[in-house]
């Protein structure tokens, strides 16, 4: 019986440089499984596609490990859940976790990413703007960046699913914020739909002239998204005591020899202040980061974009497409309910 399959997106070969479509495979040869105790049973919804996923296509050494060939892709999904085996559940409730990329999947949920949703908002802004790429932007601007009133704040990668929650949050604290964004449209979006002071478009000629021109007392705070050459026009720009929070260098992940936002920081005559973070660093404090950003969503303080593609076998598409900066807001694929 056709619906009682589980289609699924597995790796099918690890790439060199760009993905490509035949290095994941779509398979239906697998049936809907049955909840253990302590698990949900949940229809994916939507997919989340994020920049991080090409890393865990690659063999290299990394917080996770690889996805294996042949094994499902990961990816955050928020989904229904259709049984549950747990207490506190019911079917019928709308959750979020890693489900991967597949129609059904099993939650764990002891598991500490496996939650609840708001459904009060659109069930997809809990992979986006109120999930990972939203505390994304909350703990790395607010634990790390530490913006003041009056400072430059300069945010790349400024109308992504991070990018934009980060300057918005930015203007709230009274920072002077500038974004840094790929082509005209975005950069409208950032300054005429999020309210920052100046986007600069990294695709136009004269990119470092006018980061510079838009930074008049340099930068305080860089919220570092892509490295690569966004990063060398920013880095002669840090103040003293300014600080870089190192979110991720997505110009780099297609790279064979990246070079990382370390190299090029820790080469300046008094580097400013930099670290890695990781979403997942202030587990505790998770849950009310999630809140904190639905509130302001609903107060309409954070406004959000989302770049939708339909039916799971987009997914791969979808990834090449957020490594080449196709997308415009935060990406998702809708999976078939
Ligand atoms: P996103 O910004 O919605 O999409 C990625 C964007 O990166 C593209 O739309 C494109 O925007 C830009 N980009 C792609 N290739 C580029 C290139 N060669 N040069 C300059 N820009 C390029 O993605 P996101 O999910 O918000 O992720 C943004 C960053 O946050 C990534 O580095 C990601 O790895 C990182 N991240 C880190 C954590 C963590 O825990 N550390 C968690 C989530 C995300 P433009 O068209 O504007 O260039
Ligand atoms: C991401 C980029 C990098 C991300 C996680 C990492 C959750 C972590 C990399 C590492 O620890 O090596 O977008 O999102």
């Amino acid at each position: 019986m056709l619906a009682a399959m589980n289609r699924r997106i597995v790796l099918a070969s690890r790439p060199a440089g760009e993905p490509s479509p035949e290095d994941f495979r779509l398979e239906a040869d697998t049936p809907v499984p049955e909840p253990a105790s302590g698990q949900l049973l949940v229809k994916n919804l939507f997919l989340s596609i994020d920049p991080y996923m090409r890393g865990r296509m690659s063999d290299r050494a990394s917080y996770a490990r690889p996805v294996g060939i042949g094994e499902v892709m990961v990816g955050g999904t928020v989904g229904r859940v259709a049984k549950s085996a747990a207490p506190g559940y019911t079917a019928g409730d709308i959750v979020v976790g890693y489900g991967g990329w597949r129609d059904w999947a099993l939650f764990d949920t002891s598991d500490r990413q496996v939650m609840k949703v708001d459904a009060s908002l659109a069930i997809s802004t809990a992979v986006g703007v109120c999930g990972m790429p939203g505390v994304t932007a909350y703990f790395g601007l607010l634990k790390l960046g530490e913006p003041k009133a009056g400072e430059t704040v300069v945010v790349s990668a400024a109308s992504g699913a991070v990018g934009s929650v980060v300057g918005q949050i930015a203007k709230q604290k009274g920072c002077r914020v500038v974004g840094v964004a790929g082509g005209p449209a975005k950069c409208d979006y950032v300054t005429g739909e999020l309210g920052f002071d100046v986007c600069v478009d990294h695709r136009a000629p004269g990119m470092a002239d006018a980061i510079r021109a838009a930074c008049p007392k340099g930068i305080d705070v860089y919220f570092e998204n892509v490295g690569g050459k966004v990063l060398d026009a920013v880095a002669p720009l840090l103040n003293p005591g300014a600080r870089v929070p190192i979110c991720g260098f997505v110009s780099q992940y297609n790279e064979q020899e990246p070079v990382t936002p370390f190299t090029v920081l820790g080469a300046l005559a008094t580097p400013p202040f930099h670290r890695f973070f990781l979403v997942w660093e202030w587990p505790d404090e998770y849950p009310a980061a999630v809140l904190a950003l639905a509130a302001w969503v609903k107060e309409g303080k954070i406004r959000y974009r989302e770049d939708i593609s339909e039916g799971l076998a987009e997914a791969p598409r979808a990834l090449i497409g957020v490594l080449r900066g196709q997308n415009f807001g935060k990406k998702v694929v809708r999976i078939e309910d």
